[in-house]
């Protein structure tokens, strides 16, 4: 790998958006395809951002700045990416179900997701099971995630789910949940593909779910 391209996943890892930024387009302005930047300086910093936390390494606040830092170079590289025909790994359908205003673990989901190549639609927070199901009409995606951070909201789940299904689009999307009162056993009580608890394992999911 170039150094360059080294120096740029170091910046995602340290949390440095103005140097992730600024090398990016020197990268860019270098001519390098954004293809490779993106697969072999970026993604792979942000898996090992992700690993660091899975092992307890790093703290939500650590994350939340590589993430950043990785959506400021995400936003030199799209329009090239798109023309450029790069196919994103997927697309990823993600909200906040209705009544339940926190966005913050959801955000964090939806950035570390796009930082895998996933175009994400984020409907945010206080999502109605219609909106999601507008947004499966709309967007086609592969996955449809989902989250809830009040034990008062998380009943909510299914409802999306039902929705879908009396709309006949369950088939053709996997629902993945999460969110601190949402476990395994909910998960598999009302029918969704896919639990994760955390936005790395989110991430690991929706790509397991994809096959990516
Ligand atoms: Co509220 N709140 N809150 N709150 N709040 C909690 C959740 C609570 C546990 C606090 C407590 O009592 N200890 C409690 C819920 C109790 C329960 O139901 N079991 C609670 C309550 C009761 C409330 C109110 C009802 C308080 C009130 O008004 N009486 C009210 C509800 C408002 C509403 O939603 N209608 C309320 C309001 C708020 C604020 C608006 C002030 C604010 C939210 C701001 C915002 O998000 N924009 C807030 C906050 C900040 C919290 C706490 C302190 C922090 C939540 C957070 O952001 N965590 C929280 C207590 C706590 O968790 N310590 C609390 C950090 C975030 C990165 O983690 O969201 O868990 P988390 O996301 C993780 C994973 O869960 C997972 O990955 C994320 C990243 O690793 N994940 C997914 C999340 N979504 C996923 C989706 C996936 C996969 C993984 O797949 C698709």
């Amino acid at each position: 790998m170039s150094d360059l391209l080294e120096d740029l996943g170091q910046a995602v890892f340290d949390m440095d958006e103005d140097t992730t930024v600024e090398l990016t387009q020197q990268a860019i302005d270098e001519g390098m395809d954004p293809e490779i930047i993106l697969n072999d300086s970026l993604v792979p910093a942000m898996d090992e951002v992700g690993e660091e936390y899975e092992n307890g390494d790093r703290y939500v606040p650590e994350m939340l700045l590589s993430a950043e830092a990785m959506k400021g170079a995400m936003k030199l590289l799209r329009p090239l990416l798109v023309e450029s025909g790069v196919e994103p790994a997927g697309t990823v359908v993600l909200g906040t179900v209705e009544g339940d205003l926190h966005d913050i673990g959801q955000n964090l989901v939806s950035m570390m997701v796009e930082g895998a190549g996933f175009e994400v639609e984020n409907l945010g927070a206080e999502t109605p099971a219609e909106e999601f199901v507008e947004a499966v009409k709309e967007h086609d995606p592969d996955v449809v995630g989902m989250s809830a951070l009040l034990t008062t909201t998380m009943t909510h789940m299914p409802e999306v789910i039902e929705a879908l299904d009396e709309e006949g689009l369950r088939e053709g999307v996997k629902v993945a949940i999460g969110g601190a009162p949402v476990s395994q056993d909910f998960c598999e009580e009302i029918g969704a593909d896919g639990y994760a608890p955390d936005a790395a394992s989110a991430t690991k999911l929706i790509k397991k779910l994809t096959k990516n």
